[in-house]
């Protein structure tokens, strides 16, 4: 049965990279299949413990940034992934599924612990073992996510690949597999874990740094003008887009002529993305143009776009209960679907059930 898994961690402020790359493409899956919408609370507290109040405000946030955006509580399942522990439960196996030279490779931790490895937390390390168990104790399809996220999805093909083979004739002896949809030599007939699809595509897969259009639009960038919050006002925008960097050619009118300019490239797919049209239809419109006729358009887009959604965010967070309330009820309906999987992989693994 195909379903959709994704999530987002409430650390610092939600950004348009955030909004493009993975939220608002949600949206319209809502419609086409089951949908579990997560905030990430426990992978927030690999890179350091935030304040307690910080980690509550930032998780009714992100929450509020889904409603705002259109994810819809009777739809979709919305919760905080700390509230349903099969997914800490469902890591811990997977730690001793995955191979360390697995997560040796993975580029994001490289990244995020910087030179200081051997000071880096043992979470910040197993984060993609943390991602594997939140996609699959819902034995979930599909998850749609920015380009960044790619590497840790195919670890969590592999986790479930050899989770699938390790334990094949325990999962047909049990009768709990299902037929493999696509056989291959290298798996079973019968999977009990799903190889997970990820959905990357779109103009706005990978959006980049407004100050630097070779790195990534990203929370923790020190620099507030690399990026659009989600709670930016309109001046906040205008000012960002207007500081944006770029280089001094007019626009090209084809997508070739992107090539090697990245500032440029990325204004182009931001608003390519917020008017859902394709880069090419952008530069049949404003090629030739310079970017003083090109950035004020796309602030008016973004504004045009951002704001009914920030102030309904302002709205949402001001009074929590509602919050509150809708992550409570899709933390229930979460555990009715996780629970009976780790039912199933205990027994897979052979923990003797005494109660
Ligand atoms: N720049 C981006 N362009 C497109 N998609 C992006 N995503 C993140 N940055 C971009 C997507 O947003 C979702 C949630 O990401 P996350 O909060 O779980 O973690 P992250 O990828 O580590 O996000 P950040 O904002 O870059 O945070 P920091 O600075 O803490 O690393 C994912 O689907 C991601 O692909």
């Amino acid at each position: 049965q195909p379903r959709v898994f994704s999530g987002v961690q409430p650390t610092g402020n939600l950004h348009l990279g955030n909004y493009l790359g993975a939220v608002s493409r949600w949206v319209p899956l809502q419609d086409q299949m089951p949908t579990i919408f997560c905030v990430v609370d426990s992978h927030a507290i690999t890179a350091g413990f935030p304040d307690r109040a910080e980690l509550v405000n930032a998780t009714r946030e992100v929450t509020a940034a889904y409603l705002a955006a259109g994810i819809d509580p009777a739809k979709s399942i919305i919760f905080n992934q700390s509230q349903v522990r099969e997914h800490t439960e469902l890591a811990w196996i997977f730690n001793c599924v995955a191979r360390m030279g697995w997560l040796n490779r993975m580029t994001q931790f490289k990244e995020k612990a910087g030179k200081n490895k051997e000071n880096a937390s043992v979470g910040l390390f197993a984060y993609p073992n943390l991602m594997a168990a939140d996609i699959l104790a819902y034995r979930a399809t599909h998850v749609p996510v920015g380009d960044d996220q790619k590497q840790h999805l195919e670890l969590t093909r592999d986790i479930a690949a050899k989770f699938n083979n390790d334990f094949a004739d325990r999962i047909k002896e049990l009768g709990v597999g299902v037929p493999n949809p696509t056989p291959s030599p290298e798996l079973p007939e019968e999977l009990y874990f799903p190889l997970t699809e990820p959905m990357i595509a779109g103009p706005a897969t990978r959006i980049m740094s407004l100050r630097d259009g070779t790195k990534k639009m990203s929370k923790s960038d020190a620099s507030d003008l690399s990026r659009i919050n989600l709670k930016d006002d309109a001046d906040t925008i205008a000012k960002k887009i207007r500081k944006a960097k770029t280089d001094p050619d007019a626009l090209p009118s084809e997508t070739d002529g992107l090539e090697g300019r990245p500032e440029a490239d990325n204004l182009v797919g931001i608003y390519a993305a917020l008017s859902g049209k394709t880069k090419q239809d952008i530069l049949g419109e404003y090629g030739g143009q310079q970017f003083s006729v090109f950035k004020p358009a796309l602030s008016d887009l973004a504004v045009d776009k951002l704001a009914p959604m920030t102030d309904e965010m302002r709205r949402l967070t001001a009074e929590p209960g509602e919050i509150d309330a809708i992550l409570k009820t899709g933390a229930e309906k979460a555990s009715a679907i996780a629970e009976p999987v780790l039912k199933d992989v205990r027994k897979i693994i052979g923990f003797l059930d005494v109660r």
